[in-house]
């Protein structure tokens, strides 16, 4: 799919802000794919639909996550987690792209998987240190990806989870095993 067409799809589907993160994450994505050796095709598209799904009524994800038999688990955690997975359903749906690395790149950004692909690293980084964002520490990431993506990929994390820990949240399961993956894998 032509870049401009993906763009205006997920344009309907997003706020203004979100377009910007979603053009950052894209650039972002296709570098550390030029960098790692990924398809920069395929980051750039999973990084334009990747938060397909951020404004999709809870109501109609829940329903998604019930009737597609996604983890049940996703239900009682931060609704923030639910947008990923649905996101991958609905892209495949609504956009008919079926390309498994992109989806799956898509269905794991926010909680990471253990053994994830390099496209789906490639995404959660990009998500993480695109130029618009802020958070404490992202400089240190942004460092860290020029040249060994594992690193910032687990320094993503490690931020994620203290984050969520200081405002007292809980922690998908998934995202602590993905820690825990790449931790014991020597990080
Ligand atoms: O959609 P974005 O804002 O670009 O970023 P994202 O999809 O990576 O994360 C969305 C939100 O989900 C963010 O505020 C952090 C939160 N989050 C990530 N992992 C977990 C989580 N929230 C909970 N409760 N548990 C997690 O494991
Ligand atoms: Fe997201
Ligand atoms: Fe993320
Ligand atoms: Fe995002």
């Amino acid at each position: 799919m032509e870049r401009e067409v993906a763009l205006k799809l997920v344009a309907e589907q997003i706020t203004e802000h979100r377009y910007v993160h979603t053009l950052g994450v894209m650039e972002t994505a296709i570098q550390l794919a030029k960098r790692f050796g990924d398809d920069p095709k395929k980051a750039e598209l999973a990084a334009i639909f990747h938060d397909y799904a951020k404004f999709r009524p809870k109501e109609e994800m829940k329903k998604i996550i019930k009737e597609q038999k996604m983890p049940e688990q996703l239900l009682v955690h931060n609704s923030e987690l639910w947008h990923a997975p649905v996101g991958a359903f609905l892209v495949e749906k609504e956009v008919g792209i079926t390309d498994r690395d992109v989806l799956s790149a898509i269905k794991y950004h926010t909680s990471g998987r253990p053994n994830m692909t390099l496209l789906e690293k490639i995404i959660y980084v990009a998500d993480y240190i695109e130029p618009g964002r802020h958070f404490p520490g992202v400089d240190e990431v942004r460092v860290l990806a020029e040249n060994d993506l594992d690193r910032a990929l687990i320094k993503s994390i490690q931020n994620t989870i203290m984050f969520l820990l200081k405002k007292n949240q809980a922690v998908y399961p998934e995202t602590i095993q993905t820690y825990n993956f790449f931790i014991l894998k020597g990080g």
